[in-house]
């Protein structure tokens, strides 16, 4: 692979290209059932199922940011961000999940946070919903639910109507893969209902729609007078043929990535619209070959391929990774059915450097290779990258997340002067050490270690700290010798 294809690479970032960093409600802010805040379905999954959490840590304290806000600006300010993303928690303002009762708790706890930050001059853009679902709409089936389209309206209705003053940025949600395949497909993540091969695809179906009420709700009733913009935050694993001249594993990496990146993008971001075209055909394939008289996925009718089309102003985009694809059949993790099985192809991991995550294989050039096919794919959309970074065991000297972001960042630069890809803005994952779902506290993204040994959850910062806040200050990746070890150094 092209690894000294970043070492002659561009260090400085285009005028008006943005840079922030990102946290989400249940992974910071602690206080799980204070003030009114009711049960989200990650409480639920951590305090009935500790063992399904690799430390069997949870979310009630967490960095405690509920308390300790101010200490997170502080922290924002040092590292001179443009802007933070950070998701409201639903269960915090709405605990019946409905709009019947809106908690003045979570109102003034998000009032208090937005008039710290523009105190910084520092901008919000905030997600509604970074996985934290009221326990109470769990149990009328979350996203497998038709009503989730009308409750989450509601919600976002209320948070534009509170909010919109201060907040001109919005993501609706934070990966819909995750939700709707790692949550109802699988047991990866809460409420893990592990209905594979249907739950999840009914969560899309649910999941888009509510996007796009809400996209039109925004554009129609709040844009004339708030004057800000709404998007989507999608999250790929980018796969990639593992032998780039086999035609077979080509064409299979391309309809692993329509499964994984297109079945939320191409509704959205198509001129046609609906769900890709090979994933319709595949599960319908694979439905009749269960024996099964309807596919157990199903293209939208017109009137929602049209209301869902074009409802996001920006791509936002979540990188982390690639995988590989090595050839036709059934992947020997997929259940049946399941998306993956759907997908018909073999996937592994073997590719790029390790970080603390299985998952998660370094691999920058993938990101060029996503972020070009974003740009051919969906017409060259103009893109914010709302999430990317890397896990360690926690160290101060983490040369491995500087490396990462320095590689990571020279491939954005790469796709901006050589392709023209239209990329505006760059979010690291993440501000602080927090709890990493079923991982808990066992993999670190932070660019502040998190003590959670310690009630007063101190912060301290690492050496990627101020490589970000020098990036920042000059808009240039830093050449500074001293961000600059090898590998094995940082172990
Ligand atoms: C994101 N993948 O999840 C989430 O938005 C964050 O809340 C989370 O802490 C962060 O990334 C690190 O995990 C992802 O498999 C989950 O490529 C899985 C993947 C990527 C992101």
């Amino acid at each position: 692979l092209a690894l000294c294809h970043s070492s002659t690479a561009y260090t400085k970032f285009p005028p008006g290209f943005t840079f922030g960093v990102a946290t989400a409600s249940h992974q910071i802010e602690g206080a799980w059932n204070v003030n009114g805040k009711s049960e989200n379905v990650w409480d639920r999954l951590s305090h009935t199922r500790p063992e399904m959490i690799a430390d069997g840590t949870n979310g009630d304290i967490a960095c405690d940011s509920y308390n300790r806000y101010l200490e997170d600006v502080e922290e924002l300010e040092y590292l001179g961000v443009d802007f933070y993303r950070f998701s409201l928690s639903w269960a915090r303002i709405l605990p019946t999940g409905r709009i019947d009762y809106v908690n003045p708790d979570g109102i003034r706890y998000y009032n208090d946070l937005l008039d710290a930050l523009a105190e910084k001059n520092i901008e919000p853009l905030v997600t509604l919903f970074h996985w934290d679902l009221p326990q109470t709409l769990q149990d009328l089936g979350g996203w497998t639910n038709p009503k989730m389209i009308d409750y989450f309206r509601d919600y976002a209705d209320l948070c534009f109507k509170e909010f919109g003053t201060k907040i001109k940025s919005w993501i609706t949600f934070n990966e819909p893969y995750e939700i709707c395949e790692d949550a109802y497909g699988d047991e990866k993540k809460a409420p893990a209902v592990n209905s594979h091969g249907v739950g999840n695809y009914l969560c899309s179906d649910n999941l888009l729609k509510a996007h796009a009420e809400s996209y039109h709700l925004y554009n129609e009733t709040y844009r004339p007078v708030q004057n800000g913009r709404i998007m989507i935050s999608i999250n790929s694993i980018w796969y990639e043929p593992s032998d780039p001249a086999n035609v077979q594993q080509v064409v299979l990496a391309d309809v692993a990535n329509q499964f994984k990146f297109g079945w939320f993008a191409h509704p959205i971001f198509t001129v046609e619209g609906g769900y890709p075209a090979v994933m319709v055909e595949n599960v319908a394939r694979q439905s009749a070959a269960e024996g099964l008289s309807k596919p157990r996925l199903e293209q939208f009718d017109d009137y929602w391929i049209q209301r869902i089309k074009g409802t996001s102003d920006f791509l936002g985009i979540n990188h982390y990774t690639t995988h590989l694809i090595t050839g036709p059949g059934v992947d020997p993790i997929a259940k049946s059915p399941s998306w993956l099985k759907d997908i018909g192809a073999v996937t592994t991991m073997e590719v790029g450097g390790d970080s603390a995550s299985e998952w998660l294989r370094v691999v920058p050039t993938g990101f060029a290779n996503l972020l070009r096919w974003c740009k051919s794919s969906y017409n060259d959309p103009p893109i914010y990258i709302t999430e990317n970074g890397f896990s360690d065991l926690g160290t101060l000297l983490d040369y491995d997340r500087i490396k990462y972001f320095n590689d990571y960042l020279s491939e954005i630069l790469n796709v901006i002067y050589d392709d023209g890809v239209n990329v505006l803005g760059y979010t690291a994952w993440t501000l602080m050490d927090n709890f990493e779902w079923r991982a808990g506290f066992s993999e670190r993204f932070g660019f502040y270690y998190v003590n959670i040994t310690d009630p007063e959850r101190p912060r301290t910062k690492k050496l990627s700290a101020d490589y970000y806040r020098d990036l920042i200050a000059n808009r240039e990746l830093p050449q500074d010798e001293r961000y600059k070890k090898t590998i094995s150094d940082s172990l």
